[in-house]
């Protein structure tokens, strides 16, 4: 893909009018999201040459163990946005509750709210293996100038009005869309820039990978169980390739650009999933659509879906949108 000398700040300013009720707030959203993802690429770089690997030995409101870098990360995040005085609310997979956040003034006159799970795949960090941040900006429903409510958070991922994510990998990208399709940025380190690096992402109709933690395979359900074997069938295109690294922004990232599909199914362990609606499944979701791919829980689009709680997890189908027709064909075949 040719290397566009464009960066993040000017493609935003050029693009101001794809940005929903544009009125420059959310560039400055957008901005105080990128300086903190920074700030943690720094961190999560020295990440074996500081005390701060392993577990802190809290446990999050999920019952899993949190990292000492999925806290740093939060932090970082949370008073960025505070700071910046730029939102009325924000909810984070590493907090119990959604937290009401001011105006500089004391009042309630900003607009958006944003859902965030600041480091994906943290079981890696120990292991030097990819892990990502993903975001998610909505509207608030409530009135302006009042506190923000759970309603504001509890929004069916349509209503979206940017997502994105930034993989900390061999380099480190910021990928999003703002509902105009999907522009991926890299990091020059040395000039602490992000350039266009990857403009208009799409999906692959079709692809060759599928991703998804086969140790699991005996919890599975029939229909996941049917999928996985017709991607190991001997036939026409396949067998697919198997790979899974098991940071979802690092895996839904190759499958972007390489074609492939992504799978946390339910599971007799995992009943309703693993992955949350609201921090990893709606914002991937809507960068799937956007990047002609698909997004779905086997039997509906993720982003359609009520939401009802804030840690709600969902069953996940996301990527080629040839290979999710496929799996949600056979899901079809079992459904109750
Ligand atoms: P996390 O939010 O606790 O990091 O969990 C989400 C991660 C995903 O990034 C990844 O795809 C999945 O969990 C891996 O789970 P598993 O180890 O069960 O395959
Ligand atoms: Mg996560």
């Amino acid at each position: 893909m040719p290397f566009k000398n464009i960066t993040l700040g000017e493609f935003i300013i050029e693009n101001q009018e794809q940005f929903k009720f544009a009125e420059g707030e959310l560039s400055r959203l957008m901005n105080s999201i990128t300086l903190a993802a920074k700030v943690v690429n720094h961190e999560v770089n020295k990440a074996g040459l500081v005390d701060i690997l392993g577990a802190s030995g809290d446990v999050n409101i999920q019952g899993e163990t949190q990292q000492k870098l999925d806290i740093f990360a939060n932090t970082v995040f949370i008073n960025t946005l505070k700071r910046r005085d730029i939102v009325c609310g924000f909810a984070s997979e590493e907090e119990d509750d959604f937290v009401i956040v001011s105006d500089n003034d004391g009042g309630f006159d900003h607009k958006y709210v944003v859902l965030i799970d600041p480091l994906d795949g943290s079981s890696n960090i120990d292991v030097n293996v990819s892990v990502g941040t993903i975001f998610s900006i909505y509207r608030r429903v409530s009135p302006v100038g009042t506190p923000v409510i759970l309603k504001d958070f509890l929004q069916k991922g349509r209503n979206q009005v940017a997502a994105g994510y930034i993989v900390y990998g061999t380099s480190t990208m910021l990928v999003y869309t703002t509902g105009h399709g999907v522009n991926g940025f890299t990091l020059n380190p040395a000039l602490g820039s992000y350039y266009l690096s990857h403009p208009n992402m799409k999906f692959p109709e079709m692809g060759s990978v599928y991703s998804v933690n086969e140790g699991n395979y005996v919890h599975f359900p029939q229909g996941v169980k049917d999928y996985i074997k017709y991607c190991q069938r001997e036939e026409e295109d396949r067998p697919y390739t198997l790979r899974y690294i098991g940071s979802l922004v690092s895996d839904f990232h190759r499958n972007m650009i390489k074609g492939g599909i992504y799978i946390y199914p339910t599971s007799t362990k995992a009943p309703k999933g693993k992955l949350r609606l609201l921090y990893e499944c709606n914002p991937m979701a809507f960068l799937a659509e956007q990047a002609n791919g698909k997004a779905s829980d086997g039997y509906q689009a993720i982003l359609d879906i009520e939401p009802t709680e804030l840690h709600q997890r969902v069953p996940f189908f996301v990527g080629s949108i040839k290979m999710v027709e496929k799996a949600e064909e056979f899901m079809t075949l079992y459904k109750e």
